[in-house]
């Protein structure tokens, strides 16, 4: 090698020694708060009371949004659960990725170990990461978990450290906690079997036994394998000892919840605390029932407040309060009967869980999508309220700007930058968001675009308005927040600039 060349080497060796000592030091102080992701399951928007509720009162969720910031326009973004979680952790809209609709329980693992997530980014950036609660996201290689061995992949490959969760929901089999890929207090000579299609075992179902439904009953689906006196969606045998009490599950996670936290506190840390309430079947502890004067729906609700209070004081306990930021929101808007006969409908009153929007869990409509979404971060958040347009679909990028970490070419497709909005320092964020339950619809500013979509404009057994319509749909939302007053026909330009724009979102441009 000549000396010329050789010299060139050496240069350019040195530049990349400088470049990666430069990265090493910007990653070495950057700032590493805590993140504490409390993730509600259906909570609505106007289930809160911080959101103007005054049927339901819910002071310790109402804490973060009063230390911290306020959104009014937070959006999950799904009308349902799997496609939520899997947008928050991926960055990626779920409706890209075939097979992303609610999962039964048994489903194999939706997020391919290879992507980034939420987790396996900060977990580089050197934070402890760990998920209690509600998964939702299938386990398993193709084919799906077996039960009986180690459970994997799951949230151990896509980025947690620690797991301790339940497969897929409260009303679905198996009724049993996974903790680092293993059931918990499985009983090797009772294997477990699961399956939705056929029936297997012996164990009653709420179909042929409605006389055993001694806790719940069906209003409509649910009529499956019974365990703990309420029937479930699948059907399922073995594992008796593993079976969880359902009156017991919210202080379950929260015990785990608060065990993580005292473990980890010497540590950044990442907790995904995604709790079940009040999703269905709403069985919140015996000390509960009747707190809400609202049925089993607010008095999950209720549980989920206790517990959120809970762990806020842990923070305060442990002094970690100041450097952790601690955000509270929902997967999807609210469904009032959702499959139970627990005395939703009843027991509704005055209450509005949706607030002052239109449609809820399944739907298009704001409700469907627009939840509770508050952040607190004492040491750099200054309280207050913001109308800035963000998505849980942003955490990734806008959490990995924070840590300093980069995303690799391909990932996160979806998710941007919009630290500043989530902080309060940009007042406006997302210049738009994607609105997705079955079909989509585009907001952009004040102005929201439905997308023309067949099928039932209303949802008959959990009577949601599904925001479904051969014809397009526009709306005003600065003007008209309940979406009442189609402007389609009356401007048929911004409709098309809208439907066009959507379609470029939907092309990846
Ligand atoms: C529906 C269930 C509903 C709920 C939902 C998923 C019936 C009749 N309804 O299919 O009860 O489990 O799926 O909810 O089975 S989610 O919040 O997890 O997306
Ligand atoms: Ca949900």
């Amino acid at each position: 090698m000549s000396t010329v060349r050789l010299g060139r080497a050496l240069a350019l060796l040195l530049l990349v020694f400088v470049a990666a000592a430069a990265q090493a030091r910007a990653q070495a102080t950057a700032p590493r708060p805590n993140i504490v992701l409390i993730y509600l399951d259906d909570l609505g928007y106007g289930d809160v009371s911080a959101n103007g509720s005054t049927t339901i009162r819910t002071p310790n969720m109402d804490r973060i949004a009063k230390e911290g910031l306020r959104f009014t326009s937070g959006y999950a973004t799904s009308g349902t659960c799997t496609p939520s979680r899997f947008s928050l952790l991926t960055g990626k809209y779920a409706w890209r990725q075939a097979g992303t609709g609610v999962l039964p329980g048994n489903a194999a693992l939706v997020i391919d170990p290879a992507r980034t997530t939420l987790a396996s980014m900060l977990r580089k950036a050197g934070y402890h990461t760990g998920v209690v609660g509600k998964w939702h996201l299938g386990l398993g290689g193709p084919g799906g978990p077996d039960w009986n061995t180690n459970i994997a992949p799951g949230p151990n490959q896509v980025g947690f450290a620690y797991s301790f969760i339940m497969a897929a929901t409260g009303d679905r089999v198996p009724t049993v906690y996974v903790e680092d890929g293993k059931v918990v207090g499985l009983d090797p000579a009772d294997p477990i079997r699961v399956d939705y299609e056929k029936k297997v075992g012996d164990w009653p179902t709420g179909k042929e036994n409605p006389a055993l439904l001694t806790t719940q009953r069906p209003s409509h689906g649910h009529d499956q394998t019974i365990v703990n006196g309420v029937s479930r969606i699948g059907y399922m045998t073995g594992g008796k000892a593993a079976l969880w009490r359902d009156q017991d599950m919210g202080d379950t996670f929260l015990r785990k919840a608060i065990s993580y936290v005292e473990a980890h506190q010497r540590e950044p840390f990442f907790l995904f605390y995604a709790t079940h309430e009040p999703h269905v079947p709403r069985v919140p502890h015996e000390r509960f029932v009747g707190s809400s004067g609202m049925g089993p729906r607010g008095d999950a609700i209720m549980q989920a407040d206790w517990g959120v209070g809970q762990l806020l004081d842990t923070l305060d306990r442990l002094k970690l309060a100041d450097n952790t930021i601690v955000i509270l929101t929902s997967d999807n808007g609210p469904v009032v009967d959702d499959g139970y006969v627990d005395q939703a409908v009843e027991k509704l009153g005055a209450h509005k869980p949706a607030g002052p929007l239109r449609g809820g869990k399944y739907s298009r409509f704001e409700a469907g999508t627009r939840v509770p979404f508050f952040l607190r971060w004492p040491a750099r958040v200054k309280p207050g309220v913001s109308d800035a347009l963000v998505s849980q679909v942003d955490f990734l990028g806008s959490f990995a700007a924070l840590v300093r970490q980069s995303i690799p070419q391909g990932d996160g497709p979806d998710t941007g930058n919009q630290l500043a909005a989530l902080l309060g320092e940009d007042r406006r964020g997302r210049d738009h968001v994607v609105e997705h339950s079955g079909a989509l619809a585009i907001r952009e500013g004040r102005w929201k675009y439905i997308e023309p979509s067949k099928g039932p404009r209303m949802s008959a057994q959990t009577n949601t308005e599904l925001a479904n319509d051969p014809a397009p749909q526009l709306y005003d939302l600065s003007t008209d927040l309940g979406e009442t007053k189609n402007l389609a026909a009356e401007q048929p330009e911004r409709v098309q600039a809208l439907a066009a724009k959507l379609a470029r979102v939907k092309a990846g441009q």
